[in-house]
């Protein structure tokens, strides 16, 4: 449907409401159909640590709203990846994520003891409503640490390492085939539950030592275990299921363990890192999908605004967080660390309030890619300057292309945007400011030439169609 050539928006004028401002001047954008970069895969977030079960105690209605709020195209964010957690620990008490195989059979050559409880902290729930209510394909399984039993430390937190990985012995022997037996169980144990996992980690920030579940492991050891884990799951027939490593806490510290993962890279799926320690300012050197998989204002006083009341926690923050990963760090997927959860800080995207749950302005930024940018979207090029407007564009599986600008000035900015060699006959403007969540946004097309203003510190996605294209990209 869209021959490959150049999309081109031209800033024609901006204009101000306030009387003095400077007038900025024009310029023009073109985007390149035919320069492509990454494939997305979303935009998601987790329930795991037992966020799912403060989910499943509210009332019904309450429980559909927060389920619409992250997955529906229509009503929510749209999110379309589900971090879940694969727990390690032998008990359930305070937020831990119980294991499916909490007691050990004295042995690594003995056969696992399992005890599937049919729930796993309700993340089980959250993952068949993503899955079949929403059709959410990424479900991405992360295990935090192995039992304490298959460690150097004898205990799921902590830190210790996994026993059997380089520098890693253990006087009850080698626990990487157990530990990849293990994973392999519990994708299976969903499989039995319909829940189809896309994607494994056996990993969460290996090189932080937590007094909640935690292993430590640098690139070598991961690899060693990454040798074990890529034939089982091909001998139990799930090689549909991609590896995912590493989960490193920070950009930097992922990029340090890429030389030492060399060895396997043919059986690695994605490299997955953490925007903590170092946020995601370039692209990694490595020929796999690239996701952001935990990022989240966690010590910042809850904050449910698009601009005010405090930066980290800020809408419009979270909405060039984003960009960044997807534009200058070539990321296929960013993920929010908590979707829906209780508390008083901005660790999550929607926040529990006694019997209701409440959006904030995070939620939406993430709605302004997530339901526009949609799996399977290729980034395409974009060029000229941007008149202090942030743009990146899109096409997604549907043919229809959308283009996000992020207005930081206070100054209303006027676009024009042209398509050379499409036929476009349809645009659609939706935006995301103090008032607005995705609201729909003014904008026009006259001989396919689509127009719109973008306010001051917004974000306006424009989603330009083909005449016999679907008005929206659900
Ligand atoms: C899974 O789906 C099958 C076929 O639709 C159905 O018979 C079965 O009851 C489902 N199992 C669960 C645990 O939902
Ligand atoms: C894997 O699939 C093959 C072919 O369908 C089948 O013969 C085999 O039993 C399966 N193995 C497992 C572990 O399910
Ligand atoms: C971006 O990621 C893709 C994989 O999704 C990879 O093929 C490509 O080389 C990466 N580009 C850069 C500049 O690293
Ligand atoms: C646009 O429409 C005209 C007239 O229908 C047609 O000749 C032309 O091939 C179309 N261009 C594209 C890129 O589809
Ligand atoms: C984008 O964010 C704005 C501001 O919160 C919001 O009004 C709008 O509904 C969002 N758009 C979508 C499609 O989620």
């Amino acid at each position: 449907m869209w021959t490959a050539s150049g999309l081109v928006i031209l800033i024609t004028g901006a204009f101000s409401h306030a009387s003095h401002a400077p007038r900025q001047a024009g310029s023009s954008i073109t985007v390149d159909l035919g320069k492509t970069y990454q494939t997305m895969d979303g935009f998601g977030a987790s329930e795991a640590f037992q966020r799912a079960v403060q989910m499943s105690k509210l009332p019904q209605a309450e429980q559909r709203r927060a389920l619409d709020l992250l997955f529906s195209t229509t009503k929510g964010a749209g999110l379309s990846i589900l971090r879940n957690g694969i727990g390690s620990s032998p008990d359930m008490s305070s937020d831990h994520m119980v294991s499916i195989a909490p007691k050990s059979p004295g042995s690594p050559s003995k056969p696992l003891i399992y005890a599937w409880d049919g729930s796993d902290n309700k993340q089980l729930w959250v993952s068949q409503e993503a899955q079949h209510t929403y059709g959410v394909k990424t479900i991405y399984a992360d295990a935090w640490s192995a039992p304490g039993y298959m460690k150097t430390n004898g205990n799921d937190a902590n830190g210790g390492n996994l026993c059997g990985v380089s520098g890693a012995t253990c006087s009850s022997g080698d626990w990487k085939q157990a530990y990849a037996d293990y994973l392999v169980r519990y994708i299976q144990f969903y499989q039995e539950s319909n829940v189809t996992i896309s994607h494994v980690g056996f990993l969460n920030e290996p090189e932080l030592t937590a007094s909640y579940a935690s292993m430590r492991s640098n690139g070598q050891q991961a690899a060693d275990f990454i040798k074990v884990l890529y034939p089982t799951l091909q001998k139990a027939n799930l090689s549909h299921v991609q590896i995912n490593c590493c989960d490193a806490e920070g950009w930097s510290s992922q990029a340090v363990m890429l030389g030492q993962l060399r060895s396997v890279d043919d059986s690695i799926g994605v490299i997955t890192a953490h925007a903590y320690t170092s946020s995601p300012g370039s692209p990694m050197n490595t020929k796999h999908r690239v996701w952001q998989t935990e990022a989240a204002d966690l010590n910042g006083n809850w904050n449910a605004a698009w601009v005010g009341g405090g930066g980290g926690g800020e809408g419009i923050t979270w909405a060039n967080n984003i960009f960044q990963a997807v534009v200058n760090a070539n990321a296929s997927a960013y993920l929010y660390w908590i979707g829906v959860q209780q508390g008083p800080t901005n660790s999550k995207l929607i926040r529990i309030d006694g019997n209701t749950v409440n959006p904030s302005k995070r939620l939406w930024a993430f709605a302004n890619w997530s339901r526009f940018v949609r799996p399977g979207a290729v980034r395409v090029g974009t060029s000229g300057a941007g008149n202090g407007l942030r743009n990146s564009a899109f096409k997604n599986v549907d043919g229809s292309i959308a283009v996000q600008f992020i207005n930081g000035g206070g100054s209303v900015a006027s676009v024009s945007v042209k398509v050379n060699g499409a036929n476009v006959s349809a645009v659609k403007g939706w935006i995301t400011d103090n008032t607005h969540d995705v609201g729909e946004l003014a904008a026009t097309i006259t001989n396919g030439v689509a127009s719109a203003s973008i306010p001051g510190r917004s974000m306006v996605t424009l989603v330009l169609m083909e005449a016999d294209e679907p008005a929206s990209t659900n």
